[in-house]
């Protein structure tokens, strides 16, 4: 793989309800991208971001997938995620290192509570949204609905059409885009379009829509503002820095339309997101403990932030970074700024699900990974002697289930202990303690399935049969005062 400069590098991380279809579309980029050369699915378990076979049985997403694909001389790093808010905490560290979201909406259902809750996330984490609306394939899909719920729920002046469909479910092959103001018409199986003009009968909508889409490109910049009421118009230059900044501010989230199953609308998509998404170092920087922003800077000495950190059985410990400033080359030595150790990269690794391909070199905005480091855990910050400061920890939400845990052969109570302790390493939303007051193990997590698929993999993946019990409450935290409750037994 080619070295690629900051400004050719693009990190989006796929969100949206479960079932939208992120993990197919994630397989499409590939495909489009020249990772992979035939498209696996997920119903065959063959995607090479549900590479788990728990993600098999389940045929859907558990944990987050690092994965990229090439495009327009950009690299794309594609985050594709969990959609179920049990897994809500795999979703926030890919949020955490990309510089965009990229948002699916299912037109079958439009607005879900998954999009909903991922949208509040992106927002706190002032991440720019890419509205996706996906399954235009599908007999139910409704492109209309879908939109009028985005821009009730999502921002009625934020959500802007870039593209329509032609015509929806089984006829979906066409799509109306009013950025380039052509119609992209795709072949059976999908892949590159032909780009048409515009039907007559769709000029009137067209038209009307690229108005709005000008004038919304134009309200982020005021020379942009002024060139437009100048011309009337603004060049596809202008609009692609309006659009741009819009993004950045959130003040402008694009729709596009595809077929993730199909690979209809994909490759434009792609398009847009090399010509327009941001590139690490035009958004905001990560915050330091002392809450100082550093912005991702290939001129700066290098540090970079670990987001992430699997297991991998005759691999050992995987550590996922992005870098934030200078760049990291192979066996380079850097110092883990949370606990002075030192750290060489003997190998860098750019991934693709389970598969790495090996690089000499990323630098400052890229997403890679490595093996074998020392004493280096997720949050953590490695960087040269020179800089000093330490990355801020991501910030997970609050548990909200609770359940205790045990061995069913006491001789286990020691491996048990070790494997929960790596199960919070890799997903920081388990949170394992031991109670001595209560003498039992308590998992807390976000939710209890969550906790099912982690007794599933103790069960089966380790071999350790457990059992799980309600955790026994603790003395001071026993009923204080007498509450008055209207309880009627139900037969
Ligand atoms: N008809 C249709 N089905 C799709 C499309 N994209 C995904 N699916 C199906 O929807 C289901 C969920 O897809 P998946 O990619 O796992 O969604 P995720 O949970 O968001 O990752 C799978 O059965 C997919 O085959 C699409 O564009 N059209
Ligand atoms: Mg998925």
């Amino acid at each position: 793989m080619k070295n690629y400069t900051t400004d050719q590098i693009r990190n989006i991380a796929l969100v949206g309800n479960s079932g939208s279809g992120k993990t197919t579309l994630a397989e499409a980029m590939l495909f489009e991208g020249g990772v992979i050369e035939r498209r696996g699915s997920v119903e065959q378990g063959n995607t090479v971001s549900d590479y788990n076979e728990i993600e098999h049985q389940n045929k859907l997403s558990i944990f987050s997938s690092v994965l990229y694909a090439e495009y327009n001389d950009v690299k794309i790093n594609i985050l594709d995620n969990p959609g179920m808010d049990d897994f809500v905490g795999a979703t926030i560290t890919s949020l955490s290192v990309a510089d965009t979201a990229l948002m699916l909406l299912n037109a079958q259902n439009g607005v879900e509570v998954g999009t909903e809750i991922q949208a509040r996330h992106c927002e706190r984490l002032k991440k720019p949204l890419i509205l996706v609306v996906n399954q235009v394939d599908h007999d139910k899909a409704s492109f209309e609905r879908t939109i009028e719920m985005a821009s009730e729920r999502l921002g009625k002046n934020n959500v802007t059409i870039i593209q329509y469909p032609l015509a929806e479910g089984s006829n979906f092959e066409a799509i109306i885009d009013v950025l380039m103001m052509k119609m992209l018409k795709y072949p059976k199986d999908g892949g590159k379009p032909e780009i048409l003009d515009i039907p007559a009968s769709e000029t009137e909508k067209a038209n009307a829509l690229h108005n709005t889409l000008v004038e919304k490109a134009a309200e982020n910049d005021e020379a942009l503002m002024e060139l437009f009421f100048e011309k009337g118009t603004l060049s596809m230059e202008e609009m692609r820095e309006g659009i741009k900044a819009g993004l950045i501010h959130r003040n402008l989230f694009p729709v596009f339309v595809c077929s993730a199953k199909k690979n209809i609308g994909v490759n434009r998509i792609m398009e847009f997101i090399s010509h327009i998404a941001p590139n690490p170092a035009e958004v905001p920087g990560m915050l330091t403990t002392q809450d100082e922003e550093i912005r991702v800077d290939a001129n700066a000495p290098t540090s970079l932030f670990v987001f992430k950190t699997t297991l991998e059985s005759h691999i050992g410990e995987i550590s996922f970074f992005k870098v934030i400033t200078g760049k990291v080359t192979e066996g380079m030595e850097l110092t883990n700024n949370n606990n002075q150790g030192k750290e060489r990269f003997n190998q860098l690794f750019v991934t693709a699900g389970k598969n790495r391909i090996k690089v000499t070199e990323m630098v400052a905005g890229d997403i890679g990974s490595t093996v074998k480091l020392k004493n280096t855990k997720t949050n953590h910050t490695l960087a040269l002697p020179s800089v000093n400061y330490t990355f801020k920890p991501i910030s997970y939400p609050e548990p909200r289930y609770r359940v205790a845990i045990k061995p069913k052969n006491e001789a286990d109570e020691e491996k048990l202990g070790d494997l929960l302790n790596k199960a919070h390493q890799e997903d920081p939303t388990l949170i394992v303690e031991h109670s001595k007051e209560l003498k039992q193990t308590i998992i807390s997590a976000q939710g209890e399935y969550q906790v099912n698929i982690l007794k599933w993999h103790l069960d089966h993946v380790h071999k350790i049969e457990t059992e799980l019990f309600s955790p026994r409450i603790p003395y001071r935290e026993t009923i204080t005062k007498v509450a008055a409750a209207d309880y009627r037994h139900k037969k």
